[in-house]
């Protein structure tokens, strides 16, 4: 629907029909109509739209709308939608079957693929999603250091493990708190929260309690509260505090692995972490997560060692063959240069189109992950994320929705640009952005 050249007003009314008897069908018999609730559209209203098929950097909607497609199912696909070096690889493997129970050579060849490009990785694990993977690597480091302290950082998302959704105690010393109904204070009470980018509170907590904290696990570049780049020094000096104490240092590198550099974000800021959390890109669009890390560490995870972990579909064919297609696609001369490109003028883009207006803005770009907060910069934690203005970022997100531009919807959620997004793509995406810019400016009542 979305031609180019169509006046505004044409794009202002979407058709979205068969996407809301969809819904309607869908909140009979799935909790808010969805299985994961990002994709509910709570935070910007009105009804999710539904999606048929994607190519390259284009997804089309059941109603026959196409977007330029800044979610790419919240990170995987950075080869972009159906790459046929994916696509083809999979035809060929499923018609041997999809799960043996058993080992088979692609486990294998994907571990070594991993362990070969990040560099913190001697061993690793393969689960089925990320949340298994951050639950896990807790566990191993609880279970390799006998303590059962751990810490973590305010806007960083780990999966819904009970241990790791715990929202800031009152105090800085102060316990975490459950972070849902159903996570106990039991689950929670092991669990400290601290400002992200604050390495001073962390040297803090460390003095109080250094001798009881397991792990330090982090998002190395925050990508769930919007995009969010570490400040100067703060990874080294986690590194420094965490081997000081002897606690575990784990970069949760589900978003960031293979997405900032090809060997993640310790590739990219040079610090290594003791344990790694990947998913998303590593499964190539399928269900993927993996932990892994030095092998001391690694040889307590059952059955080598005593620390219990399991997975019936863990190292699926299926899922191993796309991570294997996606990597090795990865590896191809002048990837991350494109990646890095895109995001570069992506930045430039947005930052002119926004400067139309006087509507505050500020963008975060870390290679391929980028964001718009709208609120005064700079944004370097939850804090300062959480002053964005929402009520401006939904009706922005309606008019590129409207426009043929499908943004997450969620201002605290990172945008994502593949190897398949062209200079076109982009040029689109700021034109629309500039629509509502200037008319924001003009403080035209919005729809
Ligand atoms: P999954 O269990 O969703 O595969 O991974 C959990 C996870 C762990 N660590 C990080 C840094 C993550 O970003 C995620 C999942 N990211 C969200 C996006 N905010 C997935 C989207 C969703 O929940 O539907």
């Amino acid at each position: 629907m979305h031609g180019s050249g169509e006046s505004i007003d044409a794009r202002a009314t979407l058709t979205m029909d068969r996407s809301a008897r969809l819904m309607e069908r869908a909140m009979h018999r799935l909790p808010g109509g969805v299985n994961s609730p990002v994709r509910a559209f709570r935070s910007v209203g009105g009804d999710p739209v539904f999606m048929r098929r994607g190519r390259g950097s284009r997804i089309f909607d059941v109603d026959g709308n196409s977007y330029v497609d800044y979610v790419m199912s919240y990170g995987p696909l950075v080869l972009g939608h159906a790459h046929a070096s994916v696509t083809e690889a999979l035809e060929k493997v499923v018609r041997d079957g999809t799960t043996f129970g058993a080992p088979t050579a692609l486990e294998v060849d994907l571990a070594e693929l991993i362990c070969e490009i990040v560099p913190s990785m001697e061993m690793v694990r393969m689960t089925n999603s990320g949340t298994e993977a951050t639950m896990s690597a807790i566990r191993v480091a609880r279970g390799y250091t006998g303590r059962e302290g751990i810490l973590k950082f305010d806007g960083n998302y780990h999966g819904h493990g009970d241990a790791l959704l715990v929202a800031a105690g009152s105090g800085v010393a102060t316990l975490g708190l459950p972070d849902s109904p159903g996570v106990t204070k039991g689950a929670a009470k092991d669990t400290a929260v601290l400002p992200y980018n604050d390495l001073e509170a962390v040297a803090r907590l460390f003095e109080e309690r250094g001798e009881e904290i397991a792990a330090v696990i982090l998002e190395p570049v925050c990508g769930n509260m919007g995009c969010v780049p570490p400040a100067e020094g703060y990874l080294e000096g986690l590194r420094k505090i965490t081997q000081e104490y002897g606690t575990v240092l784990i970069f949760d590198e589900v978003m960031t692995g293979f997405r900032v550099a090809r060997g993640g974000a310790q590739e990219r800021y040079g610090v290594i972490p003791d344990m790694t959390c990947l998913g998303k890109i590593i499964g190539g669009g399928l269900p993927v997560g993996a932990f892994g890390g030095r092998r001391e560490i690694m040889q307590q995870v059952a059955p080598q060692g005593t620390i219990y972990q399991a997975g019936t579909l863990s190292g699926n064919p299926l899922a191993m063959t796309a991570g294997l297609a996606t990597l090795r696609a990865t590896g191809e001369p002048g990837f991350y240069e494109n990646l890095e490109g895109l995001g570069e003028s992506w930045q430039r883009g947005m930052s002119d189109a926004a400067s139309e207006s006087d509507v505050p803005f500020t963008i975060n770009q870390v290679g391929s992950m980028v964001s718009i907060f709208f609120t005064e910069g700079p944004v370097t934690d939850f804090y300062l994320a959480a002053r964005s203005d929402t009520e401006a970022f939904k009706d922005f997100f309606w008019h590129m929705l409207r426009s043929g531009v499908y943004l997450a919807p969620s201002q605290y959620e990172a945008g994502f640009i593949s190897s398949a997004h062209s200079e076109e793509d982009l040029e689109k995406t700021f034109e629309a952005a500039r629509e509502w810019f200037v008319t924001a400016s003009a403080g035209v009542g919005r729809r």
